[in-house]
């Protein structure tokens, strides 16, 4: 087995700091997303997607798609339980882990891939068709963005974690999002305190090094 990494990016970080929650050990290796090792002959052999993270198995068959890795190594390891074992939490956790894909981590995206000067003819990531960056979708993301922030902020009074009562990979899911939303200069402001709380604590825990 191996786990196709990727330093810095936020996808490949996703899975390994739930490895890191899990205590999984999966032997990895790191593309170089800046030399464009992705888009190179043999990383397209793994994943014809050109992105990372993906997992090749003994069989030879590759899983991509950080939600679906994690939730494979959930399968295999299921304590402790970081997507929920009642049908309400696996409903929640579920529910959370898309609305911070969707409103927060997505907007993050709009704003990064839009607006970076590295990537103004790539504003679509990995072996999708060179495209031009959209200055008006960073404009919206931002605006997504804010509103993420503020219904998160508002949601996290009085809870501790985002989805349980337990740390969740929905909050994996947002802490990732959160850290990188700064390389998009997205922030979350001082006046967002439950929010501000809730990510203090989810970046004390050690697997937020990983
Ligand atoms: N939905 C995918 C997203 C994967 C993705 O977009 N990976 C980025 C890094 S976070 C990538 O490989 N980017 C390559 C590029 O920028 O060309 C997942 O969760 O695994």
């Amino acid at each position: 087995m191996k786990l196709y990494d990727a330093a810095w990016a936020p996808s490949p970080r996703r899975v390994r700091v739930y490895l890191a929650e899990k205590g999984i050990d999966v032997p990895r290796e790191t593309v170089d997303l800046l030399s464009g090792e992705h888009l190179g002959q043999a990383y397209l052999a793994v994943n014809p997607r050109g992105i990372v993270p993906a997992l090749e198995l003994d069989s030879g068959e590759v899983i991509c798609e950080s939600a679906a890795i994690c939730r494979y190594f959930e399968a295999l390891h299921p304590d402790p339980p970081l997507f929920g074992t009642t049908p309400e939490q696996i409903g929640r956790i579920e529910s959370w882990t898309r609305r911070v894909e969707n409103d927060g981590y997505l907007a993050a995206v709009h704003v990064f891939r839009n607006s970076v000067p590295a990537l103004k003819e790539h504003a679509l990531a990995g072996a999708m068709p060179a495209a031009p960056q959209i200055p008006e979708l960073a404009t919206r993301g931002a605006v997504m963005w804010n509103a993420f922030v503020e219904g998160l902020n508002g949601w996290l009074d009085g809870r501790d974690w985002i989805a349980d009562d337990d740390f969740s990979f929905a909050d994996i899911t947002a802490l990732v999002t959160v850290d990188f939303a700064r390389a998009a200069r997205l922030r979350v402001p001082d006046r967002a305190e439950h929010l501000q709380r809730w990510y203090a604590a989810a970046r004390a825990r050690p697997s937020a090094a990983a």
